[in-house]
């Protein structure tokens, strides 16, 4: 089977190990591709869950396996720690299965331009100066439907109106805004005074590209997550990065793969066509 080969892929906030993670799709995105480096850009396994509770089905194995088995094979696997899995940075500098944990590391893209690896979280306040808000804020997150359910049986059993969720996530959406045009800024100027040509990171799940522009000192990427965005950031041979939507670039794999396998069947079609059955089963096939 032919994979699609990138110069470097850069994927982010992966949280193996909960159950929000989208690890079969991550696992067959891994598998049909090949590359010269793959960053994980942070927040790969999530230690505060597996710390609250243990959970990790097989296909999460899968995933690990699967950059294990990319490592042996020649890819540069390069860990990046983030605040899910800060256990790790005490690690820095050495290698593990042939995966080299670092800080924040430099990748230089075929057109010359220096990149900052970095998860990112070093620049969220509410991480650095409240972890223990942070925690409780990602438990409410997870709970916050089943809460409002609750909720408003209680204030109906006392006579009370709906207390509507989806305004109060509009209205959090509105400062969530300008919370990610902070972070993005704030990653912006630390790239700029490093001398770097851009930044590639994670954390916020909000996959992104912006260019250099008059406004703007450098080039910020950001991988989106493994949660709900399923997206990567490759490199072309030429340099160009783009951000790919993982899980839809395998189902079109898949695709091709159909069509290609009918085709050749057709082909072969008229000398087995005494078969009656021979048509509908090409179309279930799969
Ligand atoms: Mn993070």
């Amino acid at each position: 089977m032919p994979k699609l080969h990138y110069r470097a892929v850069f994927v982010s906030d992966l949280h193996l190990g909960s159950n929000g993670c989208r690890a079969g799709e991550l696992a067959s995105f891994l598998k049909h591709i090949k590359c010269d480096s793959l960053y994980l850009v942070g927040d790969v396994i999530d230690m505060w869950r597996l710390r609250q509770r243990w959970y990790w089905p097989e296909k999460h194995n899968r995933v690990v396996q699967r950059i294990l088995k990319m490592a042996r094979k020649g890819t540069r696997v390069v860990l990046v720690p983030g605040n899910h899995d800060e256990h790790a940075r005490p690690y820095a500098g050495l290698s593990f299965g042939g995966v080299d944990i670092k800080l924040e590391t430099l990748h230089t893209t075929a057109d010359g331009r220096r990149m900052l690896i970095t998860h990112g979280d070093q620049f969220d306040l509410v991480v650095k100066h409240a972890r223990l808000l942070s925690i409780i804020g990602s438990w409410a997150y997870d709970n916050l439907v089943r809460i409002n359910h609750y909720y408003n049986l209680g204030r109906r059993a006392i006579g009370m109106p709906y207390w509507s969720l989806s305004q109060a996530v509009k209205d959090k959406v509105k400062s969530a805004c300008s919370y990610v045009a902070r972070f993005e800024e704030a990653l912006l100027d630390e790239a700029a005074r490093g001398g770097y040509d851009g930044v590639i990171c994670g954390h916020i799940h909000k996959a992104q590209i912006l260019r250099a522009d008059d406004e703007r000192p450098v080039d910020y990427y950001n991988c989106g997550d493994w949660i709900e965005s399923c997206t990567a950031l490759v490199e072309h041979d030429d340099g160009t990065i783009r951000l790919v939507d993982g899980a839809a670039l395998v189902e079109q794999l898949k695709e091709q793969r159909r069509s290609l396998r009918a085709a050749t069947r057709k082909t072969r079609s008229p000398q087995d066509n005494a078969s009656p059955h021979s048509a509908p089963a090409a179309e279930a096939a799969d």
